[in-house]
């Protein structure tokens, strides 16, 4: 069997989901992760936290820290500090992680990969665009690209004024969602935070099931004094990749807008011929039901997302 060569660019350590998304991979018998970079703020102790959550599965991944700020203007990433790696601070290794320049670190494993690479984007889009512009090759060698970012549908659970107009990881920068959407990748995965917000589930649901387990047992701790609940958006963009057929998808192409008065703005026409594929529906109980089944945790859906 052919396993899945994956490229992750996290912004791991300040929202837990992406520390979901890195146990369900490192859980999946058919993905390989070639490597890992980070971006936003604090990106060597996210780095740090990456290559320690892999160490604890037993399986070590070459870890790279990217970009810190936009490609353009300064971050509007507040929260520096990557608070959830004190969970595994004793667990750190600093002397791990790759010391060379993202770029370098994502072009060299595509190419030593050419058109097997899946390059899955669950943070800012900085590290991905400056690679296509510095190497505009790579982009045309990835077997497919997925996104986690954009809204590109209102939905009753979907609301402007808890999710604003604009979506985190494409506000981080709009400039490099922009140049990824325009670029010459093959196959464009894209789940916008419309489906995404509705994996949601009550912190104390989550805390209870992830005992125990080696990677998410950590994770629950860094939840355990949360009001509310916690998201799984970035772990749906992972099992949207490997399980397509579990949801539902159209053709067509994503823009996001630069010069408007609000840039981040994303859009999507339907188009069959186009290469880019946008998540439409992801029904909540399959979702957990995978991600319990795979995880082999106790994790159910139980109630809506409240938003
Ligand atoms: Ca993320």
């Amino acid at each position: 069997m052919d396993k899945h060569l994956i490229l992750l660019d996290t912004d791991i350590g300040c929202d837990i989901d992406d520390w979901y998304c890195l146990s369900y991979l490192l859980a999946r018998e058919d993905v390989e992760i070639l490597g890992i970079t980070t971006n936003t703020g604090n990106a060597i102790k996210r780095a740090e936290l990456a290559d320690a959550i892999c160490c604890l599965v037993g399986k070590p991944v070459k870890v790279c820290a990217g970009a810190e700020r936009p490609i353009i203007g300064e971050t509007l990433q507040k929260n520096l500090v990557a608070s959830e790696a004190e969970v595994l601070a004793e667990d750190m290794n600093p002397e791990n992680i790759i010391q060379e320049s993202a770029v370098d670190f994502m072009c060299r494993i595509i190419k030593q990969n050419p058109g097997r690479v899946e390059l899955v984007s669950i943070g800012a889009l900085t590290n991905s665009a400056r690679l296509f512009i510095a190497h505009p090759e790579t982009a045309g060698m990835l077997k497919s690209m997925t996104v986690m970012g954009g809204r590109f549908a209102d939905k009753p659970w979907c609301r402007t004024e808890k999710w604003g107009e604009i979506e985190w990881n494409i506000r981080m920068d709009p400039v490099a969602a922009a140049i990824v959407f325009d670029s010459c990748v093959r196959e464009m995965i894209i789940i916008g935070v419309e489906q995404s917000c509705r994996m949601w589930q009550p912190a104390e649901a989550v805390v209870s099931a992830m005992k125990g387990h080696v990677t998410l047992e950590p994770a629950a701790r860094a939840v355990s004094g949360w009001k509310g609940g916690t998201w799984f958006h970035d772990a749906l963009a992972a099992m949207a990749l490997l399980e397509p057929e579990l949801f539902e998808w159209q053709r067509g192409r994503a823009d996001c807008e630069i010069f408007a008065h609000t840039p981040g703005k994303v859009s999507f026409s339907s188009d069959k011929g186009v290469n880019h594929r946008l998540l439409t529906d992801a029904d909540p109980a399959v979702f957990f039901g995978r991600y319990s089944e795979t995880l082999g945790i106790g994790l159910l859906y139980t109630i809506p997302c409240p938003w």
